[in-house]
Order: C-alpha cells, then structure tokens, then sequence
C-alpha cells in the first residue's frame, strides 16, 4: 500500500496541533429491575402462620399482615412486596425454609415486575 502524505497545506485541521474532535456518547440511566414477592394460598397452612411470615420477614403491622393473609386466602394470590432480585430471592428463600421446618406448604415466589 502507498502511504498517504498529508502535508499542513492539505487544509485538514484535524490532527495537526492545536485543535481537537469531541464525539459525545449518549447514554440512558438504567434503573435496575424490580421483583414482585408473591404468596400463594392453599388450604392447610393456617392464618396465624401467614400472618406472622408477614410481619415477621415483610416487617408488616399486624393490621396489615392480616388483611393481606385475607387478601390471599380470598384471591388466591397478592404481591407481598416489591425488591431488587436480590432482596426478593431473600426473601422466598427465607419464607420457604420457615413453612418447612413448620411442615405447611405455604408457597411464596417472585416475578419480574
Ligand atoms: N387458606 C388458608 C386457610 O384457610 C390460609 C392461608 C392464607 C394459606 C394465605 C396460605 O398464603 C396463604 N387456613
């Protein structure tokens, strides 16, 4: 290939010295995504228990735990909380391993919001 020669009188100002491209790159802040916690219902883990899973791992009144526990046990499912993936894999974990070791079948998962 013949190098190119370029001489000053070329009259490209580009990279002779005193001057300078500034290219911007635009970019969108990304939020990061959220994670509905869900609890499902099902016919033997009793009220008393889903009341306080609720309080206990969604930091809930007990006002509040009840008319959710209610809210589950009428519809069949309700969002429990909204978390990063983290806190809300967290959280099914431990709501999980809580209704095992008391032997109810109480199911709780997360979707993308
Ligand atoms: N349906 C259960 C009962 O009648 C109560 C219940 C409520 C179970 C909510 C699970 O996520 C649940 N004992």
């Amino acid at each position: 290939m013949t190098p190119e020669i370029r001489m000053m009188s070329d009259k490209d100002d580009s990279r002779d010295g005193d001057s300078e491209v500034v290219t911007k790159t635009r970019s969108r802040t990304q939020k990061p995504p959220l994670y509905k916690v869900l609890l499902l219902n099902d016919d033997y883990t009793p009220m008393e228990f889903v009341v306080h899973v609720l309080e206990r791992f969604f930091g809930m009144s007990h006002a509040q735990a009840f008319e959710i526990m209610l809210t589950v046990h009428k519809k069949g499912v309700a969002v429990v909380g909204v978390f990063s993936f983290e806190v809300a894999e967290t959280k099914v974990a431990q709501v999980m391993d809580f209704a095992r070791r008391h032997q109810h079948p109480l199911q709780c998962t997360m979707e993308k919001e």
